[in-house]
């Protein structure tokens, strides 16, 4: 694992790391709560950057809700074809790959993400929750009947797009996304809850905070005496729940976190 002069942490970051790297070599469960600012290094743009050209002036109510599905389905399926053909052509920077090295050195690690994206699974991350759902999966709007992914139309123009229709009933189909309004996936909301409440250490990567029911978990892992870690180059709504702050992006703290490991491990 390689860091060049430019992009090593800040003191105080590298401080921060060094406490963060002692607080994971002693856990035995690691949550590491991911949002949209983990991805933004593989290019794909925040939440609310998503919002940028043809859809700029539209809100993510007006986008990511059942209702505006609803009223302008192509307009809806035509932003998630776009998304998915930026998500189709990122790659998965060295936060990623650090996340897949840290389980060597932590017994059980698991993602539980807020992003769509899947460049977690891609990486090679091997346990990973999806709370939001995915762009990689479709389902028709009223039953969720689910549809094939390669049938999926993608226009190669940011434009709107008519979503196909559900061979079983009919109905347009929908990106399996959570949309604002939605329950999350049960079993998904299970999962993370019950081990936020378990885990030793929980790193938050990338997330403001804002978005419930996911913006919770940190403040879970806090109250079941986890040791909470912050990775985000600016102050959140999370920021108040850590007890570790490592200020930097992603792709540059995460792979810095585990050479601190592996040197500690080396001595
Ligand atoms: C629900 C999928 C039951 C779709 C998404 C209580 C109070 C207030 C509001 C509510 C509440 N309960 C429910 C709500 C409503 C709503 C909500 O929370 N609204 C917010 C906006 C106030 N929640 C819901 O509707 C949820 N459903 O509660 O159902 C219910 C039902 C009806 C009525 C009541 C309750 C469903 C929420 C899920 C919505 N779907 N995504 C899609 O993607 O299209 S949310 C979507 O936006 C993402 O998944 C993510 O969750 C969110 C974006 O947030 P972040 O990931 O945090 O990203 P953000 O851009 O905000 O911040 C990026 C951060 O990264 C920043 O801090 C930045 O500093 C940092 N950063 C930047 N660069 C880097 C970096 N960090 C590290 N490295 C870098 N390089």
């Amino acid at each position: 694992m390689w860091i060049t002069r430019s992009q090593a942490p800040a003191a105080d970051t590298a401080r921060a790391i060094a406490a963060a790297a002692g607080v994971l070599r002693a856990a035995q469960r690691v949550v590491v709560a991911t949002g949209a600012g983990m991805s933004c290094e593989s290019g794909i743009p925040t939440f609310r950057d998503a919002l940028t050209g043809l859809w700029a002036r539209y809100d993510p109510e007006e986008l990511a809700t059942e209702a505006a599905f609803r009223r302008h389905p192509a307009r809806v399926f035509g932003w998630y074809a776009w998304r998915r053909r930026l998500v189709r052509a990122a790659t998965p920077h060295p936060g990623y790959h650090a996340l897949v090295a840290l389980e060597r050195f932590v017994p059980e690690l698991v993602i539980v993400t807020q992003n769509v994206d899947g460049l977690h699974r891609r990486a090679g991350s091997r346990r990973v929750v999806e709370l939001h759902g995915s762009l990689d999966r479709f389902s028709c709007v009223d039953a969720r009947h689910p549809f094939p992914a390669a049938a999926a139309p993608e226009p190669a123009e940011d434009t709107e797009c008519e979503p196909p229709s559900c061979p079983e009933c009919g109905a347009p189909v929908r990106p399996d996304v959570v949309w604002f309004g939605e329950t999350l996936p049960a079993q998904a909301t299970a999962e993370a809850w019950d081990l936020a409440a378990s885990c030793q250490a929980m790193l938050v990567v990338g997330t403001s905070g804002l978005v419930q029911p996911a913006a919770q978990l940190p403040f879970i892992a806090r109250d079941g005496g986890a040791t909470v870690i912050e990775v985000n180059p600016d102050p959140t709504d999370v920021s108040a729940a850590a007890h570790i702050i490592c200020r930097g992006p992603a792709g540059v703290v995460l792979p810095a976190l585990v050479a601190a490991l592996t040197e500690g491990a080396a001595t």
